[in-house]
């Protein structure tokens, strides 16, 4: 298996296929002019590689100086005046022992070099065999650098303003930390000055929402070296948030005819083998355990996901056509090994919770039933807020035999009915090939981040694979036996992943129905302590979330904390509030709604919940 700095080097290597040619250009060519300028400042550095990546480009170079402030502000200088001498880039094709003469002193690039030569790509990994190897150079000003390109036709093309040296970080050459530890020069680039403006305010908003600084502030959940990465524990408040959702789930699917189970975690690996993910999935699961030492010990595994216990639900007594559609929901807890790369937060984890279904459904049924999980999520994401979101029909890679069970004409004919269902329902969506299940197509629901990264939240997926496999059936009207079909499908999808969506959307600031704490109370005196527990114990009483700030802090910084914990109402009580027995409402925003009768705020509190308006006021 690869090491953790492999995967590492690669994942930074990997350019996107829908890169942006164009600024793919800009940004390889800003790493040269990048080069020439760190060279000029530190005639020491060896330059290494430096590829675009995401948002801009990064240099490694083996430098033995800690760059400082100053140094980045003298390369940016510099950089910029390199850019407006209008420089051409210049190609030139060169042979091996050429290179050799004239990189003599750059120790990376022999290295490289060498690897070229025998078949190796700029990261150490065998390249394409037969691949013949043409070495070029690009020149510009006094710089030159062994490249592939391609680059801008000259530094005209490049906006002296539309980069930013973001910062400087240790990297080791090939991404191994057993090589040379060298420092990464970061830079996001942009093809002008007001691109590179967008983004970093992007940026910007992107660092206030981030969803792990939020979770830590706001005491929704936390990490521990002693359980290891992405196995998130779920604090009080964010546990409270997550049971309302729970809550709010499962009774949207009873009013839509589903029954809720409970069942394991883990399973007999032949229950796996018999479902095909012991085949097609493994790569996501946790190694197996073997109870016991003796040869025909029973074997375990942890559950990737929680079709096949449905499945045994269904196949715990005889099944009648009139018992179709047969709804099964579970919040069913799921393990999957994802690489540890990718684990940060709550947004990719390895143990999480999914708002799981199962319908098993007759072939007649199945567009009706397709339909009424498309209109539960639409009416869960109005109820949610989350208005942007897009269809994505998820399909198989014909040619990954692996992957993808084996069979052409079940992935023919369920893309098809999953294709026709959307248009029937006028739904627009694009279509994406190697984003399939192993055992069927997919309509994938897709949100996007401040960055505008995309992922997958609710999920809808046609399965006439594991009804296979299990040799599902129920009897027909004619007495004959017949095959269900399945349809799996995730609402809320992982718990984990749409509590992280929901603090970014709102930026931590959760609508009163799901907010931790509704209502903070501030006395202002010890005085007003007794008559504030009452108003606490009121708004108790009607099921509301509720903290008494009885700390001996003056009120503004007790307004103030309530304010930074994103709490919707802030109830101040002094005298004149305790004598008339109502409060000073504020809102979180600062806004000050004046005196209320507790009754009255008690009222439009009971309103804006059971709306569950984001507004705060109805
Ligand atoms: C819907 N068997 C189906 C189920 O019946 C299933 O497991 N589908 S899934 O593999 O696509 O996962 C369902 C949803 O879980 C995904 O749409 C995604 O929103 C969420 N999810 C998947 N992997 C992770 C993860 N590592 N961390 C958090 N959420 C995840
Ligand atoms: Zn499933």
């Amino acid at each position: 298996m690869a090491s953790e700095a492999e995967l590492k080097a690669a994942g930074e290597k990997s350019i996107p296929k829908d890169y942006d040619p164009t600024l793919y250009k800009i940004r390889h060519s800003l790493a040269h002019v990048l080069a020439q300028a760190v060279t000029e400042r530190f005639p020491q550095a060896k330059p290494t590689i430096g590829p675009p990546v995401e948002y801009g480009f990064y240099y490694d170079f083996d430098l033995d100086v800690n760059p400082s402030d100053e140094d980045l502000d003298w390369i940016t200088d510099r950089m910029r005046k390199i850019i407006r001498g209008k420089h051409a880039f210049k190609v030139r094709e060169i042979s091996a022992e050429e290179g050799k003469g004239l990189f003599k002193d750059q120790p990376y690039k022999l290295e490289l070099i060498e690897g070229l030569v025998h078949g190796q790509d700029e990261y150490g990994n065998s390249a394409q065999p037969g691949a013949a190897p043409t070495l070029t150079v690009y020149s510009q000003d006094t710089f030159t650098d062994l490249c592939r390109g391609p680059h801008v036709e000259s530094t005209n093309a490049l906006d002296p303003k539309g980069f930013k040296i973001t910062q400087v970080t240790g990297s080791y050459w090939r991404g191994d930390e057993k090589n040379k530890a060298l420092k990464r020069f970061h830079a996001t680039a942009w093809a002008s000055e007001a691109d590179l403006k967008t983004h970093l305010a992007r940026v910007e908003e992107a660092a206030r929402r981030d969803h792990r600084k939020l979770g830590r502030e706001l005491e929704l959940f936390t990490n521990s070296q002693l359980l290891g990465s992405g196995f998130p524990i779920w604090l009080p408040k964010g546990s409270t948030v997550r049971r309302l959702l729970e809550q709010f789930i499962t009774d949207y699917e009873r009013a839509a005819g589903y029954q809720h189970v409970y069942s394991p975690d883990l399973a007999k690996k032949e229950l796996y083998q018999v479902s095909g993910h012991w085949d097609h999935y493994s790569e996501n699961m946790f190694p197996p355990m073997k109870l016991g030492q003796e040869e025909n010990a029973e074997v375990l595994v942890l559950r990737p996901m929680n079709c096949p216990h449905h499945i045994l639900i269904y196949q715990s007594r005889p099944r009648s056509y009139r018992d179709l559609p047969f709804r099964i929901a579970e919040l069913g807890k799921m393990y999957r090994y994802e690489r540890s790369g990718v684990v940060g937060g709550l947004s990719r984890v390895r143990c999480m919770t999914l708002n799981d279904a199962h319908l098993f459904v007759r072939p007649d049924q199945i567009k009706e039933e397709f339909a009424g999980v498309v209109h539960l999520v639409k009416k869960a994401y109005a109820d949610l807020g989350i208005t942007d979101y897009t269809f994505r029909l998820s399909k198989h890679d014909p040619n990954d035999k692996e992957k993808y069970v084996d069979n052409p004409e079940l992935w023919a004919t369920s893309e098809a009915m999953l294709r026709e269902g959307l248009q029937e329902l006028g739904l627009p969506f694009r279509e994406a090939e190697g984003e399939a299940a192993f055992y069927g197509p997919k309509v994938d629901i897709q949100v996007k981040d401040v960055m505008g990264r995309e992922e997958t939240l609710s999920t809808v997926q046609l399965d006439f694979h594991l009804p296979s496999q299990f040799k599902l059936a129920y009897k027909d009207a004619d007495d004959t036996e017949k095959q269900p079909v399945m349809i799996h499908r995730g609402v809320i999808s992982t718990m984990e992943r749409m509590m992280a969506y929901l603090i970014e959307l709102y930026a931590g600031a959760f609508p009163p129905w799901l907010a931790p704490v509704q209502v903070a109370i501030v006395p202002i005196a010890d005085r007003h302590f007794d008559y504030a527990k009452q108003v606490a114990a009121r708004l108790l009483a009607k099921d509301f979330r509720v903290e008494t700030d009885l700390g001996d802090k003056r009120m503004n910084a007790k307004i103030r904390e309530a304010q930074l914990q994103k709490v919707p109402y802030i109830l101040v009580i002094g005298d004149k509030e305790m004598a008339a027995d109502a409060a000073a409402v504020r809102l979180r925003s600062g806004e000050d709604l004046g005196a209320k009768p507790v009754a009255e705020f008690i009222d439009m509190l009971e309103q804006v919940v059971k709306l569950r308006t984001l507004k705060l006021v109805p």
